[in-house]
Parts: structure tokens; sequence; C-alpha cells
């Protein structure tokens, strides 16, 4: 069965280059006929693992290819993932998989909406990569990733391939919990190193506004995900605000290059959720003013 991987990029080419070293049949889908141009003259894609980058010639194509596709790897940032998904819609087999890697939620229920007789399996990875140059990848930090389909919980027969091809994971009965509970600590962390300029050591610095932040998540899991998710969140953001005191968060890196944050399917989420519940969290309805006020300022999307 072909890995068809939509977005060459960080988590998609991290993912197709082990898929293909190991032997798997891998289709790279790219945005466009300019796209697939310039990645035939590069003649593949390059994984970069610390000191060696190796070239793999995975071959590729756009949306309109006429083959069915059975397993997508759907790999490109959560406002992409709707619209990605409808242009393979009809592509897709009576018993498609597709697996969604996306941070945050909210693109997961749009893109299930969009294809409601596939089966959506979600994912919340731990891994990290970027790139550093035009279909180039560098694999930056190990981690995991957890895979879950709530209302499919059998776990499928090709989690053997991710194990052929290196690929670390855990089937998760509990993958909604985790979605959640990495999107509360991201909520906690990621919108503060953006409006205090700072790396995630640098939130030390502010002891009061995260343990504020981190009671207002964990209320919130509390009533919308299962009960363990909201357990001890402010050891744990401070625990990851240490473990990762000299990184830029990714909304931080993704607002210094200027390019769309993810906020939708992270702190508006969250808020949204909080006025479903009707839950006065009042500090972080205040972030995401400032946050959305952050970002008009420097002309990026608020949302
Ligand atoms: P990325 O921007 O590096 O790659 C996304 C790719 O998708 C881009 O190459 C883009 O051109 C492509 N794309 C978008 N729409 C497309 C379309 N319609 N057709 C074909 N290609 C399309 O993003 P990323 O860092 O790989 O992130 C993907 C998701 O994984 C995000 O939700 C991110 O938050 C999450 N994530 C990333 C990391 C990481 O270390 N990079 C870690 C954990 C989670
Ligand atoms: O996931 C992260 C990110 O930067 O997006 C961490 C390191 C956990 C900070 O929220």
């Amino acid at each position: 069965m072909t890995w068809h991987v939509l977005g060459a990029g960080s988590l998609g080419g991290l993912w197709a280059a082990r898929l293909a070293r190991a032997g798997l049949p891998v289709r790279l889908v790219l945005r466009d006929r300019s796209r697939l141009t310039s990645y035939r003259r590069l003649g593949g894609l390059t994984l970069v693992e610390g000191q060696q980058a190796n070239l793999y010639p995975i071959p590729a194509q756009t949306a309109d290819d006429a083959t069915p596709i059975s397993r997508l790897l759907l790999a490109c940032k959560a406002y992409d993932a709707e619209d990605a998904v409808a242009s393979l819609a009809p592509r897709l087999t009576a018993d498609a998989e597709l697996i969604l890697l996306q941070n945050g939620l909210g693109s997961q229920d749009q893109v299930a909406a969009r294809v409601p007789r596939a089966r959506c399996i979600l994912a919340s990875s731990t891994e990290g990569a970027f790139r550093d140059g035009d279909f180039r990848v560098v694999f930056a930090g190990q981690g995991c990733t957890w895979l879950g389909c709530p209302p499919q919980p059998a776990a499928p027969h090709w989690l053997d391939e991710l194990q052929a091809s290196g690929i670390p994971h855990q089937w998760s009965a509990d993958i909604l919990g985790r979605l959640w509970r990495k999107l509360a600590l991201n909520c906690a962390i990621n919108p503060l190193t953006v409006l205090h300029d700072c790396r995630n050591g640098g939130l030390a610095a502010y002891p009061g506004e995260v343990a504020t932040l981190c009671d207002e998540l964990a209320e919130l899991l509390r009533h919308c995900a299962p009960a363990a998710a909201a357990e001890n969140l402010q050891e744990e953001v401070e625990r990851v605000i240490q473990a990762t005191a000299a990184n830029y968060s990714s909304m931080y890196q993704d607002v210094a290059q200027g390019r769309r944050t993810e906020i939708a399917y992270l702190l508006d989420h969250a808020c949204a959720a909080a006025q479903r519940h009707k839950l006065p969290l009042a500090h972080l309805h205040n972030l995401q003013q400032r946050l959305r006020a952050h970002l008009a300022e420097r002309g990026l999307p608020t949302r």
C-alpha cells in the first residue's frame, strides 16, 4: 500500500524520507506544477540527520494526479488541512485512512467533515524538524508520535511499517486527551514567548502570569478533555520551560519569520471552548486579544 504524503515540509519530509529508505512505496503530493518542477530539478528530498545529509528521490505528484489514495499522511499546517484534503477527496478510496499530523485542535474536525467516509487517525508528535532549504529537512529533535482514532480504536496493521521505518510511535486510546494537553502546554508557553519576545526559558521571569494561565487552562481541560489531561499541568509547563529554556517556541519562530501562526487551532480553540462551557477565563481571553493585536501590528493573520 502506497504512503501518500501531502506536504513536503518539515514533518512530511521527515516521515517520507524514513518510510522511503525502509523500502516502502511513498509518493509526495506537492502544491502545484511549479513546486513539482522545482522538486524534480533538485532530484528529491534531502534529510539532514546530525552531520549527514542524504537525498531521497521519492516520486512526487500534484493533487490532480489520477491514481487512487488509500493511505494519506496529511503533513501541512492546521490552517491548510481542510483545503488540502478537499483537493484530494475525489482520489480517496472507500476504505481510505488519513493520518492527521496537525498540532492543536479543530482542523481534525474540519477534515473529517470534508471526507466523512474516511478513517481519520489523529496524531500528536514531539519530534522536531525544520526546513533549511527547498525540499531540505533537518531532523532537530528525537521524540514520539502518538496516534489514535476514538471512533475505531483498533490499531491499524501498518504500525509495523512505522516500526520498520524507525519512526517512534505509540497507539493511544487517549489521543484526544494528549491533543488537549499539548494544546494547553502550547497556550501556556507559545503566546507569552511572542509577547515577551523571549526564548522559552525567559518565561521563568513571569511565574505569576504562567501560573494564572495554567489555572485557567486546567479548568478548561477539566471540562473538555478526559480527566487525566488536567492533572499537574502547571508542573509540566514549568518542566517544559526549563527543559526547552534555550529554544524559541514554534509560534515565536513563525512570528519572527513573518509566517502565519496556528493561533486559530490553539488559543482561539481554547477560548471558543471556554465560551461554549460558559467558563469565564479572563486571562486566557486577554492573552488572545494581546496576541491578535501583536500579530495585526506585524501584518500577520490574526486567526
Ligand atoms: P511546514 O510548513 O514545514 O510544512 C507544511 C508543508 O505543507 C509545506 O511544504 C506546504 O507547502 C505544504 N502544503 C500546504 N498546503 C498544501 C497543499 N494543499 N498541497 C500540498 N502541500 C501543501 O510545517 P510542519 O512544521 O511540517 O508542520 C506540520 C504540522 O505539524 C503543523 O500543524 C505543526 O504544528 C505540526 N508539528 C510540527 C513539528 C515540527 O517540528 N516541524 C513538530 C510537531 C508538530
Ligand atoms: O511545542 C512547543 C512549541 O514550541 O510549539 C513547546 C516546546 C512545548 C512549547 O510550547
